[in-house]
């Protein structure tokens, strides 16, 4: 059977994948796309995303037999739970609570994550009006407040009480923040989210998958 194959690049969203490959055990060949020099809006890559985005996937052996592209992480890891059977729990309640998640995470928080990094650390000096970074600064904050209390009390996984894709969804941001800032904090008070840090050390220590993953996107060497 052919390896799915995986456009990444060495980012929180490709690491996404590449770690629900590595957990589910399918064979997959990485396909880095140079998305600092834009290789993303060449016309072969938008043959397979036209919106110009990594990651996306093709599988060879994809419903029926045929081969399928998936674009959009979220849409991607639903794919792979539908492929395989595992990642997101069976029971509708719980499923539907990861779900939720899953869509918050996806199309919310991510986004509040991304955005913060941009204005505070990338496009820093490129914008002089205060109201981006306080925006994403803000919203970053609220949402890391309420996974913070959604962690409460040695919580192990966000959602249905199992590992899921939500976890993975949710876990390659925090990593970054961790790495890129030393801890995961409040920007208002300088205090620590140690439930969130508490969530995302077991991950770290019990799924190798991360690594294994970051280390699959690196780029290759010029
Ligand atoms: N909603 C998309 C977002 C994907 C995304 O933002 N990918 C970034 C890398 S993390 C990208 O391709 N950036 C290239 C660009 O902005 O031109 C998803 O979840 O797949």
């Amino acid at each position: 059977m052919a390896p799915i194959k995986v456009f990444t690049a060495p980012t929180p969203n490709a690491h996404k994948i590449v770690a629900a490959l590595e957990e589910l055990g399918l064979e997959y060949e990485v396909q880095p796309v140079a998305i600092f020099q834009g290789e993303q809006f060449s016309d072969e890559y938008k043959k397979v995303n036209p919106t110009g985005r990594i990651p996306a996937i093709i599988d060879e052996d994809g419903p029926g037999g045929e081969p399928i592209t998936v674009c959009e992480t979220g849409a991607i890891l639903l794919y792979l739970v539908q492929k395989t059977g595992k990642l997101l729990p069976t029971d509708p309640r719980k499923r539907c609570e990861a779900l939720q998640w899953l869509f918050a995470v996806v199309t919310g928080i991510a986004i509040s994550v991304r955005e913060f990094a941009h204005y505070t650390m990338f496009a820093a000096e490129m914008c002089a009006d205060p109201y981006p970074t306080q925006r994403y600064v803000g919203e970053t904050e609220r949402v890391l407040a309420v996974l913070e209390e959604h962690l409460k009390d040695g919580k192990e996984y966000i959602a249905g009480g199992e590992f899921s894709i939500v976890d993975i969804a949710m876990y390659v941001w925090v990593a970054a923040m961790i790495q890129r800032r030393g801890k995961i904090q409040s920007s208002k008070t300088g205090e620590e989210y140690v439930n969130i840090t508490a969530w995302a050390q077991k991950l770290a220590r019990n799924h190798p998958s991360f690594d294994k993953a970051v280390a699959a996107c690196e780029p290759p060497p010029p």
